[in-house]
């Protein structure tokens, strides 16, 4: 929809196996940081299969399931939970359509992908589905609220 969101949303982004392996980490981090969005949260992690079908599970029924499951299993992801006003939304403009080559050029997987199948970061579908993630893939204590201050860091 037209109307963007005023609302303080917590997002999961996730840099997928493809993204690790291909040195793209720092790259999509810093979209989301330069953006200024706020990171509450961050990890490598080597995901297990029931985490993977957790989380996808509304593509259950899916042809291409088991492959995606596999895919994000088959080594170590980036989980990332990022704060801010309408960042479910505004997340998914910097990552770009599913397709890589349907995605924008500027869009995370318009500039970095060509494969529906790797297309290197994941980021969620609505502000219920955020908080749903982050429950998933993070543990309490793993997520650090803090309150950006105005310091002299550099003099
Ligand atoms: P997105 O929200 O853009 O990540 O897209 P979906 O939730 O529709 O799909 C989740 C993942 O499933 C995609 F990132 C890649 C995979 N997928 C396929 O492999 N084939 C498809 O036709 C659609 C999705």
């Amino acid at each position: 929809h037209l109307v963007a969101s005023l609302e303080v949303e917590q997002t999961y982004i996730m840099v997928k196996p493809d993204g690790v392996q291909r040195g793209l980490v720092g790259e999509i981090i810093s979209r989301f940081e330069k953006k200024g969005f706020k990171l509450t949260g961050l990890k490598l992690f080597q995901c297990p299969k029931e985490l993977a079908e957790e989380h996808y599970k509304d593509l259950q029924s899916k042809p291409f399931f088991p492959k995606l499951i596999q895919y994000i299993t088959s080594g170590p992801v980036v989980c990332m939970a990022w704060e801010g006003v309408g960042a479910v939304a505004s997340a998914r403009k910097l990552i770009g359509a599913t397709n890589p080559l349907q995605a924008e050029p500027g869009t995370i997987r318009g500039d970095l992908a060509v494969q529906t199948g790797r297309n290197v970061v994941h980021g969620s579908d609505s502000p219920e589905n955020g908080k749903r993630e982050i429950g998933l893939w993070f543990k309490e204590g793993e997520i650090c609220d803090w309150i950006p201050v105005q310091e002299p860091w550099l003099r």
